[in-house]
């Protein structure tokens, strides 16, 4: 265990208590400039610690989100900041890390949305986090719902713990009356007819107030807080949707998308209605009749034409 650690251990045992700093340091073994090395160190984690000099150090908050928060969780890694949870997975994903190795990060300093476009992710307010799968079975074709059932698994897991209207519109937008409160960016390295590996990106808002929003999605972007009216414990959510999605992972890499079509039609907001559907080069207009056990959605154009899509914008 680290220096770090130990003066944490202690520091906790005595939570809300003022003890010594001579105390730690003898405990411990190490001199009082190393303990205060170790403490200053701690604060700059988030950790809340007041220091007096005549009486000592009195840990008054830990931050929801820190290594030692998931020490025991296998194949999570925590960063306080990173360029992209993404990216970094792709990273570890290179180096062989296994399947269902998640990164988790306070915040994301280039969060990135599809097409190009940028995820909001500031520190203190939000979970920000990527899961790899090692699909063994999967092509990439039949791959091609994962991010439904992302969708379906998360709104299922948030309608049911905080009892909110949560709907889905195809193919990645989770929102709240018609606000988005999180988006899910799929990547997949593959050749033809065998993946390498997919990771799920997952971004939600969880604690923001209206006015932590920055003005271009201020009225696009809602949070959890802001939709169930009180402040949610990110780590003990970010466990849950990891676990939800992992066993849903188990489902679908066996069973496909079929045993999951019905929940998502339930919350969706996109079939029955008159749609535009862009993607690069192209768009298409007309009524989004169906989704097929395959995740397509099924469109009927203005000439009574049937296509089915399963890429793209929906507006
Ligand atoms: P998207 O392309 O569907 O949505 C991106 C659009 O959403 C932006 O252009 C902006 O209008 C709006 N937006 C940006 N930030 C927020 C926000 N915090 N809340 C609501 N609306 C916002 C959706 O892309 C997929 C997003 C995935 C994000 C996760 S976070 C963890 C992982 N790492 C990473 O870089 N991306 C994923």
């Amino acid at each position: 265990m680290s220096n770090g650690s130990r003066v944490l251990e202690i520091l906790r045992a005595n939570y809300g208590k003022t003890i010594s700093g001579e105390l730690v340091s003898n405990s411990l073994g190490i001199s009082r400039s190393a303990t205060w090395k170790q403490i200053k160190s701690l604060r700059d984690k988030g950790y809340r610690i007041s220091a007096r000099s005549r009486s000592g150090y009195c840990l008054e908050a830990e931050p929801e989100l820190s290594d030692e928060r998931f020490s025991t969780e296998e194949n999570v890694f925590f960063k306080d900041s990173v360029d992209s949870t993404n990216l970094a997975a792709h990273r570890l994903a290179e180096e062989g890390a296994p399947g269902f190795t998640t990164v988790i990060a306070e915040q994301q300093l280039a969060g990135r949305g599809r097409l190009g476009r940028s995820w909001y992710s500031p520190a203190g307010c939000g979970l920000w986090f990527s899961v790899i799968f090692r699909p063994k079975e999967l092509t990439p074709a039949a791959a091609g719902p994962i991010t439904l059932v992302a969708a379906t698994v998360i709104t299922r897991y948030l309608s049911t713990e905080y009892s909110l209207p949560v709907q889905i519109k195809w193919p990645n937008d989770l929102q709240i009356g018609g606000k988005k409160i999180a988006g899910i960016l799929t990547e997949i390295k593959s050749d033809l007819d065998r993946i390498d590996y997919l990771i799920i990106g997952i971004g939600l808002n969880v604690n923001q107030e209206i006015a932590d929003f920055p003005i271009e999605i201020a009225n696009l972007a809602t949070s959890l807080a802001i939709e169930a009216d009180k402040k949610i414990k990110r780590a003990d959510l970010f466990l849950g949707l990891r676990q939800a999605l992992m066993s849903a992972y188990g489902v679908f890499e066996k069973e496909g998308f079929t045993p999951f079509r019905q929940a998502w039609k339930a919350h969706n907001i996109t079939l029955g209605r008159q749609v535009k559907i862009s993607w690069p080069g192209g768009f298409l207009t007309g009524l989004a009749l169906e989704l097929t056990d395959e995740g397509k959605l099924v469109v009927k154009d203005h000439d009574a034409r049937i296509h089915l899509v399963n890429y793209g914008e929906v507006s």
